[in-house]
Order: C-alpha cells, then structure tokens, then sequence
C-alpha cells in the first residue's frame, strides 16, 4: 500500500499554488517532479564534493568518481544489466538514440531495411530517418490500429532477412499504450536484426529487466525517473556497444592520443568523451533507489487505480473521445472534446492550477492517423490523487461549458 500523504511531502514542488490554485500537476509524461532526496544530493554535490571525475588523484575527485561510478552500478542493477560498462551516460533519450543511429552508420548499407512503429516520438523518427537518408537503407513503418495497438501481424510479415534493426518505444507518450516487446525482440532476432527499445515512458512506471527481454538497446531519460534533467541512460548489449564506433571524439575517450593515432578507451568510457554531467548522474541513481523504495510494483498498482478513476468520470463527459484505448496502458489519458482544441482546454485548465499537455505530443504521425491536430493530454503519477482528478474532471467541465 501506498503512502500517498507521505509521499507527498516528499515533493515540495506540490505545495505551490498557480494562478492562486493548488498546483494539479497531470505533464508527468513531459517530465516527473523531483523529490527532496535528489534536490538534496544536488546541493550536497555541489556543496561538499563538486570535482571532475576520472583524472584527479585528489580526494574531491575520488569522492565524486566514486560516487558517479556508484550511480552507474545502481542504473545496472536496476536494469537488471549484466555488466556496469553496459550502462552508458547520455544527456537524455535524445541523445542515446542519436548515439547509436549515428553509430549503425557504418553498420548499415544500401538495401538493408530499418523498421519502426507507428507510435514513436519524433526523436525516435528523425534520427533514423537522417541514417537512411546517409545509407540509402529503408524506413518501412509498423502500422498501428484505432486503438492505439501496433499491428502484430503486419509487423510479422515487414520483418524479412533484409532487416538490419527495429525500434520500438516500450510504451507510446501520446497515448498510453504498452508494446508486446518481447515478442517484437524475439521476432527482430529471429533474422539477426538488432532492437532498440525506447523506454522512455515505461520507465516512470515499470522496471524493465534488459537480460530478461534480450534487448540489444534500452534507452530512457533521468528526468522523467524522478531525477534531474539533462542525463540520459543507454544500455546497449556488451557486443553491440562493441561493434559501434564512438560517437564524439574527445578527453576521457581516449587510450592514447599521438598526432598519428588516437586509441579509444574501453566501455564506457568509449562512449562518455568529455566531462559527464557529474552532479546529474549521481541524483539519479538517488531518484532510482526513491522510486524503488516505494517500490514498481506499488506505483503500478496505484497509478492504474488513478487511471480507470479517470477515464469512467471523463467518458461521462458529452463529446468526449479519448485516443488511446489498449488493455495494456500506462497512466496515461489522451483526448479531445467536440470540436473544442486543445489548447484552449489546455489555457483555461491551467488558469485553474492544472497543468496538461496540449498539442501533438511530439508524435505527429499519431495526429495523423486520428486526422486531429493534437489532444489533451493528462499524465499520472503516483505522488497524483482522487481528489486531483475531481479538481481536474471538474475544471475541465468548467472549461468545457466556456468554449462550447
Ligand atoms: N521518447 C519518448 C517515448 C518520449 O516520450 C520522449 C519525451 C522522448 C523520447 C524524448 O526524451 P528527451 O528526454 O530526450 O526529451 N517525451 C515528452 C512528452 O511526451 N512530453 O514532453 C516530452
């Protein structure tokens, strides 16, 4: 069972008012609220050990490599990864995508195909779209369906020997839905295709095991794991992150460095050139120990509580037509209501202190599909409450009789 009183004073952003009104903070798919313990470590961090790591024989710099190495070793476990070399720093899942599409530049040809689905974020789009573009290799789509499901079939038949990889995000941020992975990775490897995961909206809310799925690469973002922004995570499998070049040139990348030849160094640090976001790599194995003290499987159970809560009391709502309606969803409620936009939804709630997302979510080709320039879009923690969703349900009423 969950604490939700206490939980809540763990975060002092949720004691705020906006416009004069408790905070309702439902963006949690934009970016988690941080807790004290990690807003902690920051100021410790930089209050007592501030050092750069990896070269110094001082005790700042082995206190702050020691504990970013620590945090490393956590991340590791956490993902159930088999080594801790495994475990790359990135700046965000940006970052770790482009990591490694630039990185599958040498690796792909002209004639290979690259599979992806049609649920991605942009960024799990674009940079692949950029790889083939230099490649000449194919981008084939993964089709999905109205409710918001990938195609399993269709996806059955795309894969042929000519794919070289397959991305798919773990679950959709626009709507919720949860991907049958495993049976995606079985299938990619079935023809020597590698995958990556983008977990970057599964991981507020399931712990994935990386070994247990066989992934090749699972990728996710700090800020959205009750850490702080600005420090991504890459796991990529010991023979793959192998076979990949780096991906910036640089200090702590290196072996050695003649005007002849540089030798790289090895894993991670391969992958790490210059100094790391020191400061944020340790508050996240912070955010990750807090979120794993309450425990995945609490805040799982909780935030499908909250979940249903609020799609039974929004569909009572006339004209309201959620996107998104797979068994398997995560805390997630995308929708629109009549022909009102979103973003005049968007304004009105946030004048009431509720923050929503409004727009395309950065996942057009989802827009696109629906034929509708974007939804609203409400995200749930497990710091959220029943009462929020009254507050919001009835806001968004209020909101509802204005614009109609
Ligand atoms: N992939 C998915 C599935 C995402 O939801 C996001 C961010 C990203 C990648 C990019 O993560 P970043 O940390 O590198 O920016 N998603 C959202 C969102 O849904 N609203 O704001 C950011």
């Amino acid at each position: 069972m969950l604490d939700i009183n206490k939980i809540r004073e763990d975060f002092p952003i949720l004691k705020r008012e906006v416009n004069g009104k408790p905070l309702v903070y439902f963006d949690n798919a934009a970016t988690s609220q941080t807790p004290q313990v990690v807003i902690d470590a920051i100021v410790d961090y930089y209050s007592t050990y501030n050092a750069n790591i990896h070269r110094g024989v001082h005790s700042l710099s082995q206190e702050a490599t020691d504990a970013y190495e620590q945090a490393r070793i956590k991340i590791q476990k956490h993902f159930n990864a088999a080594q801790s070399y495994e475990i790359i720093f990135t700046s965000g899942t940006t970052h770790s995508i482009n990591l490694v599409s630039s990185g599958f530049e040498s690796l792909i040809n002209q004639g290979d195909e690259v599979l992806l689905s049609a649920l991605e974020h942009h960024s799990n789009i674009v940079p692949w779209q950029m790889l083939c573009e230099k490649t000449g290799a194919t981008l084939k789509v993964i089709p999905m369906t109205q409710s918001g499901e990938l195609d399993m079939a269709a996806f059955a038949k795309a894969v042929t020997p000519k794919t070289k990889l397959v991305f798919v995000n773990h679950v959709s941020n626009a709507l919720g839905t949860v991907n049958d992975i495993k049976t995606i990775i079985a299938k990619a490897h079935s023809v020597g295709a590698a995958v990556l995961i983008d977990g970057a909206q599964a991981t507020p809310h399931i712990k994935p095991d990386v070994q247990a799925l066989d992934v090749d690469f699972y990728v996710c973002s700090a800020h959205k794991i009750c850490g702080p922004t600005g420090v991504g995570i890459l796991y990529g499998k010991q023979e793959w992150l192998d076979k990949l070049p780096p991906y910036q040139g640089g200090g702590e990348m290196i072996e050695t460095v003649t005007f002849e030849k540089t030798t790289y160094a090895g894993l991670p640090h391969k992958f790490e050139a210059g100094t790391p976001n020191i400061c944020g790599g340790i508050a996240t194995g912070v955010g990750l120990d807090y979120m794993n003290s309450i425990g995945f499987d609490t805040i799982a159970t909780y935030e499908n509580e909250l979940l249903t809560y609020a799609t039974e009391k929004l569909i009572a709502i006339d004209g309201l037509k959620i996107y998104g309606t797979s068994k398997e969803k995560t805390a997630v409620i995308s929708f629109n209501v009549g022909e009102i936009h979103p973003y005049d939804i968007g304004t009105i709630l946030d004048k009431l202190g509720i923050a929503v997302r409004t727009g395309h979510h950065c996942a057009q080709p989802i827009m696109d599909f629906y034929k509708i320039p974007g939804t609203v879009r409400a995200s749930f923690s497990f710091y959220n409450t029943m009462e929020e969703i009254d507050i919001f349900v009835a806001g968004l009423e209020k909101a509802v009789l204005m614009l109609s």
